[in-house]
């Protein structure tokens, strides 16, 4: 049979599987290949609108709840309440552009849409540990940020990437005082190289919701959730280590590196454990998310800094 293969965000909704299929077809393919393509599971034998779901991300817990995800959000250019997920509606996900500047061959204005073309989606399941003491559990769709870098082509000699967040009249939030926007956040070079590190277009298999950071963001799994930029709309590239958002506000309770660690107590609170969204079930966190064998080495060189705050 010919299958066609839509990309998740090219899909009607009304064609998206609903969760329970998409949960029962994840515990059926557990223990299937690494990447695994899809079978149509829509009634009529409608084509399977989906991407391949690369199983060597196994979460060890349980997805938490679409509903969860996606109504309890951190995203300071709306407001910091945690409930911007209706205001966040108004932000018009296309046309949607990004700028690629700083030290590259080719700075250059990329269409979204342009730069999907040019990449394979997966879908990654990670865990989500914001600096607060939350967590989550949730699918990503998107691509290895190592194939944004392909793509960019940066100089050898760039040592950082940063991405910037939208600022839309839509965000009532950007008016407030004291907040240093636009929000910023960037990691090494070497960071942003290593496989865990993505970007992600998709959520539970449907295109971003615009309160997650839709239509592109960053997903950092071993970092604190501030690290993971929203809407992004420029990515640049230099030598200089970049004056981050958070860093800006508090330095001593929001660095730069802000690698999880139980072990380094935020200044008012402890790390030790983190609240799972739904559930509120309170777990042990650990050293960098549960992530340590993909990253610790990273850091061997850089014991000297304060990686993780
Ligand atoms: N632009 C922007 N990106 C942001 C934030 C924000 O306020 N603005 N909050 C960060 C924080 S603190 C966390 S924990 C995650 C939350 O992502 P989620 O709402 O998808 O759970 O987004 C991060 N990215
Ligand atoms: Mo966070």
């Amino acid at each position: 049979m010919h299958m066609i293969r839509r990309r998740a965000w090219e899909i009607p909704e009304r064609l998206v599987t609903p969760e329970h299929l998409v949960v029962k077809r994840r515990s059926l393919l557990a223990g299937a290949a690494a990447m695994t393509i899809l079978p149509s599971l829509l009634p009529g034998g409608a084509a399977r609108a989906d991407v391949p779901v690369n199983q060597a991300f196994q979460p060890g817990r349980p997805l938490t709840e679409e509903k969860y995800a996606t109504t309890y959000n951190n995203y300071y250019e709306f407001n910091d309440s945690k409930s911007v997920w209706q205001e966040a509606q108004a932000l018009k996900q296309r046309p949607w552009s990004i700028k690629l500047d700083g030290m590259m061959a080719k700075p250059r204005t990329i269409d979204i849409d342009d730069l999907l073309k040019q990449v394979s989606l997966e879908e990654r399941i990670y865990r989500h540990r914001c600096v607060e003491a939350w967590a989550m559990t949730v699918p990503w769709t998107g691509f290895p940020l190592s194939r944004l870098l392909k793509i960019a082509e940066p100089l050898g000699s760039a040592k950082y990437i940063v991405f910037q967040t939208a600022q839309d009249k839509v965000m009532s939030g950007l008016s407030a005082p004291f907040y240093p926007f636009p929000y910023i956040e960037g990691v090494t070079i070497d960071e942003a190289a290593n496989d865990l590190a993505f970007i992600s277009t998709g959520l539970y298999g449907k295109p971003m919701p615009p309160q997650n950071g839709g239509p592109i963001r960053l997903t950092l799994p071993w970092k604190y959730g501030f690290k993971s930029a929203k809407a992004i709309v420029k990515i640049s590239f230099t030598d200089k280590q970049p004056d981050t958002f958070w860093e800006a506000i508090a330095p001593s309770e929001y660095g730069f590196w802000a690698n999880v660690n139980p072990a380094v107590s935020h200044p008012r609170w402890s790390q030790a454990t983190e609240r799972l969204l739904g559930s509120d079930e309170r777990v042990p966190t650990q050293l960098f998310n549960g992530y340590a064998p993909q990253v610790a080495g990273l850091y061997s060189d850089r014991k000297n800094e304060k990686l993780f705050m």
